[in-house]
Parts: C-alpha cells; structure tokens; sequence
C-alpha cells in the first residue's frame, strides 16, 4: 500500500487486534477512535472485526480462518483459500452504519468493503501480505493518521514536516510493493537497480526536504526571539479537544476549529482580545493522539517549540469525552518527549455544555485546580481571560517612573507597552507607576539616561 489514500475508495473494514497488552476498554475506545480518523479521511465505516492474538507480529497478522472471513467481506479478491462460513453472506441493504463502538461485533453484518484498516502498526511485508490476501488496499494506524496530516497540511512548516514524515513511512515500503515483486522476477542485477534508484530519490528528496525546514525553522526561530519578552500562553491537547475554538474565543481571531482530527497542525500566534498593555501572546498547537507515529512527533518538535517558551501552558481536554483522562496521559507523554513540562499549568475541562451539572459538579471534585469552560460561552471566555491577565500581571514587576516634562514620547511609549497602575502630575515631572516584565524596564530605564 501506498499511504496516498484514492478518494473513491469509501467503505472501511476496521480491524482490531486485541493482545494480552491491548485489550478491553482500551481496544474499545481505541476502535471508536480510528472509526473517527477514517471517516476524517473521507471512508464509510462499514464494520469492525476483531481477532485475539499473543501480539502483533504474525505473518499475516490474522489467523487464517479469519482473514478469509474478512476476504468474503471484501469480494474475496484474494487469495485466501480457507473454507468460510456462508452465513456470513450479506447484501448491500443490510449495511450498518454506526457498529464500531462495539467490540467483539465479529458477525454483524456488512457492505462489500473495498478498504481494511488495521488498528495498529503492520510491517510493510505484514500489509504486503494481508493486501494480497484480501485484494483490496489496507491501511495500518499510522498510515491513516500521516494521510490525515498530508491532507491538512496548510503552512509551508507543516507540509515539510508531514512530507519528511511520509517519505520515512513509505521508503520501506516502497522497497517491498514497487520493486519486490520485479526483483524476484527479473534476477538481482535489473531489480536492485530500480530499488536503488527509488531508494536514492528518496534519500535526496528527504535532503532536500531537511534543508528546506531547517531554514525554515530559522525564521520561526527569530520571529520566537523577537517575542521572548512577551507572556506567551499556548493551548496544548488531544485531537478534537476545543483548542482552536478557545483560542478563537480569547483572541477574537478568526483560527479555524473543526470537528475534524487534526483540523490546526501548525502553531497560529494571536494577541490575547481584548488587548492587554504589554501584550499577551496565545498559540494554538497541534492536538495529539494515541500511538502517534514518532517520526511525527520528532517532526513536531520546531512547532512545538511555541509550547516550549510558553510562561503558561493551558492543558485543553474535551470533558464530555469519557476517554479524556487517557488522552491527558497521552499529552502529557508526548510534551515530556519534546521536553515541554516545565511550565505553570492549567488544566481546562471544555466542552462542558455537554455536561449535566452533577457530571461538573463531579469533575470539579475530581480536578479542583482545574477550570471548567465551554468555548461556546461568553462568561467562561471572559473568565478565561482574566485568569490569563491575572497570572501575566503576577510575573510583572512594579516600578515607580519619575519622567520630565521635558522627556518627549516617553510618557506614550510606557502607555503603549506597560501597564500603568497610577499617574501622579507634579511640579516638572509624572510619576508614573507601572507593571512590565524586567527587560522592558530596563530597556526602559536605559532610554530614559540617554535623553
Ligand atoms: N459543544 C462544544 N463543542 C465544542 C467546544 N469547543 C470546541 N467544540 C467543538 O469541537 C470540535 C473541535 O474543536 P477544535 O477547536 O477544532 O479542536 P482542536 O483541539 O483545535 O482540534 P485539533 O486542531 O484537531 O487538535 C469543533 O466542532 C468545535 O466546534 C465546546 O466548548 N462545546
Ligand atoms: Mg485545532
């Protein structure tokens, strides 16, 4: 399989492998949500079938029965040859639509799939295997989630690091599905040639991609330099999870939320709105999820590293999910993978307009540090700000100015980058009492000697 998703294709088989190490609740939920990231995709999910194995790592990563159970649901296109049950023959009327909640839902009924995903990782000889036995394209988790990036790709930044992301996904296997077949036919001379030849464009394609985001990277570098003084805040969390909505809310920006995985994957900066004196800076970053590939989150790390030089970090989770405590866990996992912890938090239970008041009430015991909000309310969305002020105001130091008369611009240069708590008009001089974090002062300070 080439993890270039065709857009006709539309009705998805998903399948669950439950080992010893991943089973019950969290195959369940860890099902419902790669339904989620197919139908992102654009697929019908038209099944689920789930199989209990040791582990993972078997050649075609299914028993035989069962693959050629899975086969009949896919036309049997193959070359499964293992008798089958009829009863599992369907018609196209009997779809059903909404099964992927339910683990084990082995003998629903289902549509011709024409797609099988897999909800873990295969080995590119794993999907080879599998793809010739069923006769129709298979994806494994990863390959969805970087086919979902390549397609929201939106800044140069974010395609760059999606595209160095796929290449390393299909360089293995491109290796097996171009080139395998033809090796083995041709004698190893002609065969190797072609696989060098892809495996060298790729490594030069992947040069290239490298320099370019390095260089890139630069520029955000010096943009995030230019910002160091400022109180920066960034929202961090699961896919899904209300950042990009807030984000909107607080900066009255116009950032795009969608009910869609992975709608922002790029840092957007704001000014927090209503505008603060000095400013405070918000970034909206990319949301996680489990098992997310690890050359995605090595990639991520320059778009994250607005999350690093944030003073607060605000851990946005969508409460109304029931699985949000295990994403928090999984957040937290990739922020220590990039080294971003240090900072002061705040934990954000959103969404809480789907919430009964007893299932707040029981949230707020739960997590009573924590700030409960809905992105869609006003009053969470000025309480939000507030706090946010609040904590920028506590790292600011208070200083009383005295500047003349005669000190032209000063006065409007102190009004339009600090905050002035007091004015006082004497004889020749304002005695100006200010908040500033200590580098504008200083700066300040240093101006004021040289006039
Ligand atoms: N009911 C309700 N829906 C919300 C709330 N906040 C966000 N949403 C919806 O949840 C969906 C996801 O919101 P986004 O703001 O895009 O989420 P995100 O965390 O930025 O997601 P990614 O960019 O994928 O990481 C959208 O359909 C929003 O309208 C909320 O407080 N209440
Ligand atoms: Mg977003």
């Amino acid at each position: 399989m080439q993890p270039t998703a065709k857009t006709s294709l539309n009705h998805a088989l998903l399948i669950s492998i439950c080992t010893p190490d991943f089973k019950g609740d969290e195959a369940t939920e860890s099902l419902a949500e790669l339904a989620r990231l197919v139908t992102t995709l654009g697929f019908k999910v038209v099944g689920t079938q789930s199989q209990k194995q040791s582990s993972t790592k078997k050649v075609n990563v299914l028993g035989l029965g069962k693959l050629a159970e899975i086969a009949h649901l896919t036309g049997n296109k193959g070359e499964v040859s293992v008798a089958i049950d009829e009863s599992l023959d369907v018609s196209a009327e009997q779809v059903d639509d909404t099964p992927f909640t339910d683990i084990p839902s082995d003998n629903l009924p289902f549509a011709c799939a024409d797609v099988v995903v897999f909800d873990c990782d295969l080995t590119p000889s794993q999907l080879r295997n599998v793809e010739n036995q069923l006769g129709v394209e298979v994806f494994d988790r990863t390959g969805v989630i970087i086919e979902i990036f390549s397609r929201h790709a939106r800044t140069k930044t974010a395609k760059l690091q999606v595209e160095i992301a796929r290449l390393n996904y299909v360089a293995p296997r491109l290796r097996e599905t171009s080139c395998g077949d033809k090796e083995r036919q041709m004698g190893k001379g002609a065969g190797e040639t072609t696989l060098e030849l892809n495996r060298r464009k790729v490594r030069d394609q992947l040069a290239d991609l490298k320099r370019e985001l390095v260089s890139v990277q630069n520029e955000m570098k010096g943009r995030r330099t230019q910002r160091a003084e400022l109180f920066c805040v960034a929202l961090v969390g699961y896919t899904n999870a209300g950042k990009s909505s807030l984000m909107r809310a607080i900066t009255g920006s116009d950032v795009e939320g969608e009910n869609k995985l992975f709608a922002t994957l790029d840092t957007t900066v704001r000014a927090l709105f209503p505008i603060t004196q000095p400013r405070i800076l918000v970034s909206d970053t990319v949301g996680f999820i489990k098992k997310l590939p690890h050359d995605l989150v090595a990639s991520f790390h320059s778009t994250l590293a607005e999350a690093q030089d944030a003073s607060l970090l605000l851990y946005v989770v969508d409460a109304s999910d029931p699985s949000f405590r295990a994403q928090l866990d999984v957040v937290h996992g990739v922020l220590e993978e990039v080294g971003v912890e240090d900072s002061r938090k705040l934990l954000i239970l959103n969404k809480s307009d789907l919430l009964s008041a007893e299932q707040q009430q029981a949230l707020m015991e739960e997590f009573p540090e924590a700030m409960m909000t809905s992105a869609r309310n006003k009053a969470d969305v000025s309480k939000l700000h507030k706090y946010i002020v609040g904590i920028a105001q506590d790292e600011m130091i208070e200083e009383e100015i005295i500047v003349p008369y005669t000190a032209k611009g000063i006065i409007g240069e102190i009004r339009s980058s600090m905050s002035v708590t007091k004015e006082d008009y004497e004889f020749d001089h304002i005695k100006v009492t200010v908040r500033s974090n200590a580098i504008d002062l200083a700066r300040l300070k240093k101006r004021m000697l040289s006039l």
